[in-house]
């Protein structure tokens, strides 16, 4: 039995790891009977081709992030709101883990889908790539931004005050070199691995938001699985939470480093609190946009998400 999974990120990259780890376990699990091939990006399309391709099973799983995957599943974009998921790590783990929100009424949506949602994890804090310093919203007036596909993100960089425009990440490097683009959005260690900081003079820390991805699976191919072949999915997934968390974070950490090294010329700037209010109050109709342009559920699972998020948050400072 052959089970593919396909990742948006290339070699070595964080998805790419966890996929890598998610076959060993499983080989190791099934006694060899499930071989797992792994495909990087490219090799079978972009983000959105490989959503189709799981949706219509011919492959079994892949990574499906909610700054794409809102073409598809609109609902999961709530993932992809600024200032909302909680900012210590036991909390956003417990969150990203455990939700009912997410995994009992989010998960409904991506069904609905032909999609299985098997986990989610964080892929590191967002860090802005720009061409000049920015620091407010007036810093943006003329910069056109790359943000991933999904349609929020377009209405988040227009509150921040930019002239956002979606692509595949496929189109960045090179629209940043020809100045087409003059800034985008990732992880420390994606901005690295996809060589961003060669074509980039600032890195912006705003400090509003986790990248966080989904895992999926074709609907129909899980629920035709053996009893065992579930439980051991449900082992699996358990075991590689505690270690896709601590790569992500050894990644990140390492990346900023060799960039600074690579390209001595580029400035880093971290926003003050002052600051980053400034965007955080810019942000604040996204929620209520989000829920008038998703329809259906939306309101009703942001509305529980919030609820659990401000549990979580106490729990944790408690
Ligand atoms: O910017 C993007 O589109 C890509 N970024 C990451 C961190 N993973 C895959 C995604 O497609």
């Amino acid at each position: 039995e052959e089970w593919k999974f396909a990742v948006e990120e290339g070699p070595g990259d964080v998805q790419t790891l966890y996929a890598e780890q998610f076959k060993k376990l499983v080989e190791q699990r099934s006694q060899g009977k499930v071989k797992v091939t792994i495909y990087t990006y490219g090799q079978l399309g972009n983000e959105n081709d490989l959503t189709e391709l799981t949706a219509s099973g011919a492959i079994q799983f892949s990574n499906a992030s909610p700054g794409h995957l809102g073409t598809f599943v609109p609902e999961v974009q709530i993932l992809s709101l600024p200032f909302l998921l909680p900012e210590a790590d036991a909390a956003k783990g417990e969150i990203l883990s455990n939700s009912k929100a997410l995994y009992g009424s989010l998960a409904k949506d991506f069904t609905a889908k032909g999609l299985k949602l098997f986990t989610i994890y964080p892929e590191g804090e967002m860090i802005w790539t720009t061409k000049k310093a920015v620091r407010k919203p007036a810093d943006l007036g003329d910069v056109k931004f790359r943000v991933m596909t999904s349609p929020i993100l377009i209405e988040q960089f227009k509150l921040y005050g930019a002239n956002p425009v979606a692509l595949p990440w496929g189109e960045v490097y090179g629209g940043l070199q020809m100045n087409v683009i003059q800034a985008q959005v990732n992880p420390a260690f994606f901005i690295e691995s996809a060589k961003f900081h060669e074509v980039t003079d600032h890195l912006i820390y705003v400090g509003d938001v986790e990248y966080t991805t989904t895992v999926v699976s074709n609907a129909d191919f899980y629920e035709s699985l053996p009893a065992e072949r579930k439980k051991m999915l449900d082992e699996v997934r358990s075991e590689l939470q505690q270690y896709i968390f601590k790569t992500e974070r050894e990644k990140n950490a390492a990346a900023v480093d060799k960039m600074l090294k690579d390209n001595p010329k580029l400035k880093v700037v971290k926003l003050t609190d002052a600051e980053r209010e400034v965007f955080r109050k810019r942000a604040e109709p996204l929620g209520q946009k989000l829920v008038a342009m998703v329809g259906g559920r939306a309101g009703e699972i942001l509305k529980q998400l919030k609820a659990e998020i401000q549990t979580a948050n106490t729990q944790v400072s408690a």
